[in-house]
């Protein structure tokens, strides 16, 4: 017996992304929605490698009755819109934007990071699914906080244009073969050229000069696995297609070796390890793209600090960035709360 699951925004970058995971981890579907706007009514997508294509409904007049679970991958407005219909008519609602995550009636979730956090969903029947930029480091983080207590993180990301949705990877492409061919075109979706280029602003500026795309890796960590954990973070836009990096400097409470910290992240949750200290030994973003691992590479202890280590974690970020946590979520409230059958 199986549930009956709706995928909100399913023609887009994420959405797209859920049909093939959900596909991929056999969830058990009775029945399967996609949904979008409008734009995309009766439009089709695909589940998954099946063949089985599906008609997208529109959002504005589905009805939520009777279904189990939504995954929202449409944005913060339509989840403003819809997620608290889908919700009240008793489906449980997985929302991919930053709408919800904060709130604090409604959990944000890792499933590898703070699993337990999952029964507090039905508060509002809606569960949010973090930045894609946090979720990586977050399982990177877990088991090394566990092992010698974090106390303060330093992060730099590189992030690929699919964050911006398929407008950002459309930009990348139609700009690099513009310049290629001696016709450059005006940045649209990026504020400045993103081919051959890297742009230090991601999402808004906030007062303080820092960007929302900064501010939410702060207060996500600290919500997911703990509010003592201090982080500084700088977010920068890099003209590659799928996949988020991060420099990650940490310094711990308690003495911790380069070596050691290998040894945790190798066995932990979520992580795989390729640190081999040679030519290529290391994980690029073009390797983890299509992959559901958070990868780290470059482990070595930080000498200018007392206990620090340096990591380079990547991950795909439509994935576990996205689509892969979503789909973990909802095996997890499967597990605990939602039994079937
Ligand atoms: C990016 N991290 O790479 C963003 C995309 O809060 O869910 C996801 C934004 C969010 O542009």
């Amino acid at each position: 017996m199986g549930y009956r699951v709706v995928v909100v925004g399913a023609t887009g970058n994420v959405g797209r992304e859920l049909m093939q995971v959900l596909a991929e981890r056999e969830f058990p579907i009775d029945e399967l929605a996609a949904v979008a706007s409008s734009r995309s009514q009766g439009s089709e997508v695909e589940f998954g490698d099946t063949g089985r294509m599906l008609k997208c409904h529109n959002i504005e007049h589905f009805d939520w009755a009777g279904w189990d679970i939504a995954l929202f991958a449409a944005g913060s407005g339509v989840a403003k819109d819809y997620a608290p219909k889908a919700a009240a008519a008793g489906c449980v609602v997985i929302d991919n934007s930053s709408l919800y995550r904060m709130d604090p009636d409604v959990p944000l979730i890792v499933p590898e990071v703070n699993p337990d956090a999952i029964h507090g969903y039905a508060k509002r029947n809606i569960i949010a699914n973090p930045n894609c930029s946090t979720a990586q480091l977050v399982v990177a983080l877990k088991p090394l906080h566990d092992a010698a207590t974090i106390k303060r993180v330093v992060v730099s990301t590189y992030q690929s244009v699919s964050g911006a949705g398929k407008a950002g990877m459309d930009e990348l492409f139609q700009q690099s073969r513009a310049i290629f061919v001696g016709d450059p075109m005006e940045a649209v979706t990026f504020t400045k050229q993103i081919a051959f280029n890297v742009i230090p602003h991601i999402d808004v500026f906030l007062d303080d000069g820092s960007t929302k795309e900064e501010w939410k890796m702060v207060v996500e960590t600290k919500k997911i696995l703990d509010p003592k954990i201090k982080l500084t973070a700088t977010c920068v836009r890099v003209p590659v297609f799928v996949g988020h990096s991060e420099a990650v400097s940490i310094e711990f409470e308690n003495e911790i070796s380069a070596e050691q910290a290998q040894d945790i992240l190798r066995e932990a949750p979520g992580c795989m390890l390729i640190d081999k200290r040679e030519d290529g030994g290391y994980i690029t973003p073009v390797d983890a793209a299509g992959d559901s691992a958070t990868y780290i590479s470059r482990v070595r202890e930080d000498p200018t600090v007392e206990n620090g280590i340096n990591l380079w974690c990547v991950s795909d970020n439509l994935r576990k960035g996205a689509a892969l946590n979503a789909v973990q979520i909802a095996e997890l409230l499967g597990r605990d709360c939602l039994k079937k059958g």
